[in-house]
């Protein structure tokens, strides 16, 4: 796409949304190898953010598409309420905690090292070629990263044949693009120059314009710790300078991450492929292309929903085009709940109105609740899922790691990926039996067996849950009392009831010990 002006955008909507109510998948003669799989993984998308789960301050044709022709989930779940664990687990099969894994700052090395078995290595070993196209958010290099030279370890070592990353998050620096683990952009003689700090009141080592320096030249004014360096015209967490040839535009993200899915797709027709593509939107900065600015009344936040669900429409099209649509097994996800508030002053809660980013549910980004890590989650296969359905089995993204070892034949052992259960037949939709149990973190630890959802008792960080209340007015969850929820009569986790059913507290407790103190391999 070259950028298109309002009225075509909104015509296209329309037609999108025209075609996308109404064509079927079409039938292609059903192959009998590997199906093709991709994983969209959408940034701080909550429960209630799309058309087919109630909202309807915003539109979402093209992922409703894969609702109205796949299975729609209501009890799925990130492994956490925040990035970088929910990224680890979903690649490795194991929960964060276990590698003492929270959000990563800009220059972190590598999370997941070289010789992990992960999601990509595995398929690999089956024939598979993998790429990661988007937001990555996992570390890179080794520590006292160089950017002007390639950057390893990376994708690559952990069983990417291709990336093409945005390093780490939108308002984190490096603010540019890494393809194949170099810098993108950088001319001879460039040398781009990165220092990650958290609070952009501390000295900015190169002296260029920060949100501190020069708010005038903001488009959207920021807290202290997004105030650091100024990159088309926002400020970032860190700083950076020098060779701004190759430093990014946020406006770019729609077109530049549907070519790159784009080519690898094609480049990749006759063989089985894994795209994890992994998008910058919704979380912020939001600073959508001019195609979706006003494409609802919600500001920057809705109308990212939109260029999200665009981008989606976009790569299910290239699928289409190239005869790849029916043997292609869809995951659409989410990493975490939603945020309004997340360090910049985009409007998101003041032009909120009803809408109800959360759904039902309690909670939000980094909230132990459940509007923390219950995902909006599709999955759509034309070959095999024949018949919409909604599914409210319990399934966590981890366990794909096991799901997709069944499907597609690689041997895994356990140890490696020790919190990963094999639900693959809940995933496609054939029963709607997924996990008996199911632990969750999210600055603490919950557990859910069945309908009780419990949330341990913790005395740590009594500072943060209050700072998320008052700063971004969500509720964290951490207690110092313990937390037992009836999820069917109580969905929004409003009656605790640990101190009426004491023996159901306690037994959860246990079993939460046990998953605990699993030994990793
Ligand atoms: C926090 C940032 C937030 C976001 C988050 C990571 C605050 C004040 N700041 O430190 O803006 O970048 O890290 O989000 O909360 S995540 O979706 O990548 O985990
Ligand atoms: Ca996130």
């Amino acid at each position: 796409m070259k950028y298109i002006t309002n009225q075509v955008a909104f015509f296209l909507l329309l037609t999108t949304f025209w075609s996308c109510s109404t064509e079927k998948p079409q039938a292609e003669s059903p192959k009998e190898e590997k199906p093709n799989i991709i994983i969209f993984y959408v940034d701080d998308l909550g429960f209630g953010d799309l058309s087919c789960y109630g909202a309807t301050a915003v539109n979402t044709p093209n992922v409703d598409r894969l609702a109205n022709y796949g299975i729609r989930f209501t009890d799925a779940h990130s492994s956490s309420a925040t990035c970088t664990p929910s990224r680890y687990s979903l690649l490795t099969g194991n929960y964060a905690f276990r590698m003492k894994a929270g959000i990563l700052p800009g220059d972190a090395p590598l999370l997941i090292r070289p010789g992990t078995a992960t999601l990509p290595s595995k398929l690999k070993e089956v024939g598979y070629k993998t790429a990661v196209v988007g937001k990555w958010h996992l570390g890179l290099g080794d520590g006292e990263v160089d950017w002007n030279t390639k950057v390893s370890p990376g994708p690559a070592e952990i069983g990417f044949d291709y990336s093409f990353l945005l390093p780490s998050t939108g308002d984190r620096v490096p603010s540019v693009y890494v393809e194949d683990q170099r810098v993108v952009g950088l001319k001879d003689g460039d040398t781009l120059k990165v220092h990650f700090t958290n609070d952009a009141r501390n000295e900015n080592p190169y002296g260029n314009p920060t949100g501190i320096s020069n708010p005038e030249m903001l488009r959207q004014q920021a807290d202290f710790q997004h105030s650091g360096v100024i990159v088309n015209g926002v400020s970032r967490i860190g700083f950076m300078s020098e060779a701004e040839d190759a430093w990014l535009k946020d406006e770019d993200f729609p077109e530049v991450f549907t070519e790159r899915a784009e080519s690898f797709i094609k480049e990749n027709a006759d063989n089985p492929f894994f795209l994890y593509f992994s998008f910058h939107d919704i979380h912020v900065p939001r600073v959508p292309n001019e195609s979706f600015v006003g494409a609802t009344d919600m500001g920057p936040r809705g109308d990212a929903i939109v260029q999200m669900d665009w981008m989606t429409g976009q790569v299910m099209d290239v699928l289409r085009q190239n005869g790849l649509e029916e043997n292609t097994l869809v995951i659409f996800t989410s990493d975490n709940g939603p945020v309004l508030n997340d360090g910049y002053q985009d409007e998101a809660v003041d032009r909120l109105g009803e809408h109800k980013p959360a759904g039902p549910y309690r909670g939000g980004k980094y909230s132990i609740y459940e509007g923390g890590h219950r995902m909006p989650t599709i999955v759509y296969w034309p070959a095999k899922i024949t018949e919409a359905k909604v599914s409210d089995a319990l399934w966590n993204q981890l366990d794909l790691f096991s799901s997709l070892g069944e499907l597609t034949g690689f041997a895994y052992d356990q140890r490696d990926a020790i919190d990963s259960e094999n639900v693959l037949s809940a995933i496609l939709g054939e029963t709607k039996t997924g996990r008996k149990e199911m632990l969750e973190e999210a600055f603490t630890m919950g557990y859910r067996k069945g309908d009780w959802k419990y949330i341990a008792a913790t005395d740590k960080r009594k500072e943060w849950n209050s700072w998320i209340k008052e700063i971004k007015n969500i509720e964290g969850g951490l207690s110092i009392e313990p937390q037992l929820y009836d999820l069917k009569n109580d969905p929004g986790e409003q009656i605790n009831l640990a101190s009426k059913f004491p023996e159901v507290t306690a037994e959860l407790d246990s079993l939460m010990n046990t998953v605990i103190n699993k030994s990793f391999n």
